[in-house]
């Protein structure tokens, strides 16, 4: 953006901000969690959902008051563009398939349109507006957070504490050796960039074998528009090289700087630092599918997470100069690959999950609400007789799968599973294919009207 174009974008957001009439939501979560299909369907419901029977709970619509949304004629032109209507094409291609996982970052503006419920707007208006910002990126990026918080001394004992874990252990060997054998003294281009290689190997194969979360720097496996830049030669040195001086450790400490206050910092300013609410998209089922040390890593990079944002109450001061998010929902993602009685179980796991996180955050003073949803739901709920007894069941398709299956895929368990019923009762939640959708419809999701209420209900009162 010119900064003569900055400066207007900026003084209507001010302005709009100052009005009540301006809203940034950030759409957070882990890589896979779901942000993309939520944004997607979020404008897909705001733009095309104005039928009270598909958002029962979003009381705008329930009250025939809502007006309509559409994409901003605002939006920035030199800001990357959320890829919304290409994301629609890959739902509606035949077979349907998911977007693809997001490579950088972008932004949609919308405009949604109301008639005032009552007072003196409801009087004197006819209708009035709110504006909402949406942002995307890959979910990577977001655990670079915490990074600020710590050196390159403090990071690289982080990250071997954390590769000594059980599941992470026999993966880790092979580069430990690797950086035994590295001649502290030496800071050829190529040597650098062989360990470089190899670290981002291993965050591969940590990604795709042993079911983590925290990998860290997240430019290592999604860089972006910094593929190439020297900062991201950078892998933590086990901890016996960190003791004495030498010029590896010196050139690594350089580049850990530059990526923390070049790419860490601007890309919290620039997305995080002004949000006003937040959504927490966690997948849990994915988590229970790939084990106990699975699901310990997810809380942990949640509570990493959840310190790196800034909470606090929403009075108009605090909105145009210190904004705070003031409100989160913390949303279980996927609903559909359960069936709906299991619902209320995955929302309890999801808040027994993140009762540590939220303790270990500057949280107190933002309201919030735990739910399961799905943003774009792939399967038909119903039951089937078996043995003269009703029993639930999903229907869908698994992913790649020419035919329809319909399963009972298993209870959610209400709290954290312990060690021995992992061992005993390995999870085995499916994933499934959107079904070939008709997106001049909008889109079928679980829950999507009740966080829209959360999120925006009472914005539009
Ligand atoms: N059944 C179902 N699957 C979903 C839903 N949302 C996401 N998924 C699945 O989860 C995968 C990841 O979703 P994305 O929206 O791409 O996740 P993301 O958080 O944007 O991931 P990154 O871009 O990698 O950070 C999708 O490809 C789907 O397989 C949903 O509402 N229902
Ligand atoms: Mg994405």
């Amino acid at each position: 953006m010119s900064w003569l174009e900055g400066i207007h974008y900026q003084g209507r957001q001010w302005g709009n901000r100052a009005l009540d009439r301006h809203l940034r939501v950030g759409v957070t979560g882990l890589s896979g969690a779901g942000k993309t299909a939520f944004i997607t369907s979020l404008v897909h419901q705001l733009t095309l959902g104005d039928q009270p029977a598909h958002l029962p709970f979003f009381s705008v619509v329930a009250q025939q008051r809502y007006l309509g949304g559409r994409l901003a004629s605002n939006q920035p032109l030199s800001l990357p563009r959320f890829p919304y209507e290409h994301n629609l094409r890959h739902l509606q291609q035949r077979p349907a398939a998911w977007p693809p996982s997001t490579t950088g970052w972008s932004q949609l503006n919308l405009t949604l349109r109301y008639k005032p419920a009552h007072g003196v707007r409801a009087r004197l208006q006819s209708h009035s507006e709110l504006n909402l910002e949406l942002i995307d990126y890959p979910g990577e990026w977001l655990l670079d957070l915490p990074m600020l918080q710590q050196d390159y001394q403090a990071w690289s004992h982080f990250c071997w504490a954390l590769f000594a874990q059980p599941h992470r252990e026999a993966l880790s060997r092979v580069f430990a050796e690797r950086l035994r054998q590295a001649d502290l003294n030496n800071l050829a281009e190529l040597e650098l960039q062989q360990l470089t290689d190899a670290y981002s190997a291993l965050l591969q194969e940590f990604r795709a074998h042993a079911g983590t979360y925290l990998h860290q720097p997240g430019r290592l496996l999604v860089p972006g528009e910094l593929a190439g830049a020297p900062m991201l030669q950078l892998f933590p040195l086990l901890p016996e090289q960190l003791s004495a001086p030498s010029p590896l450790l010196q050139k690594l400490t350089e580049h850990y700087n530059s990526y923390c206050d070049y790419v860490v910092k601007p890309f919290y300013k620039q997305h995080f630092a002004r949000l006003d609410r937040q959504v927490v998209l966690v997948d849990c089922l994915s988590a229970l599918n790939a084990g106990e040390a699975a699901m310990q890593e997810l809380q942990q990079a949640l509570r990493l997470i959840m310190q790196s944002f800034r909470y606090g109450p929403a009075s108009v001061v605090a909105r145009v100069f210190k904004p705070q998010i003031h409100k989160v929902l913390f949303a279980a993602s996927k609903a559909d690959h359960v069936t709906p009685e299991q619902h209320k179980a995955l929302t309890l796991l999801l808040q027994q999950l993140l009762q540590q996180p939220i303790k270990h955050s500057h949280y107190a003073a933002a309201q919030s609400e735990a739910m399961a949803l799905a943003a774009i739901r792939a399967s038909q709920a119903g039951y089937i007789e078996q043995g003269g007894q009703k029993q639930p069941c999903i229907r869908g398709f698994e992913l790649g799968a020419a035919q329809p299956v319909t399963l009972f895929p298993g209870d959610v368990p209400s709290t954290l599973p312990t060690a021995e019923l992992f061992k005993t009762h390995p999870f085995q939640f499916p994933a499934l294919a959107p079904s070939t959708l008709d997106v001049q419809q909008p889109l079928p999701h679980v829950r999507m009207d009740h966080a829209l209420e959360f999120l925006l209900g009472d914005k539009l009162r």
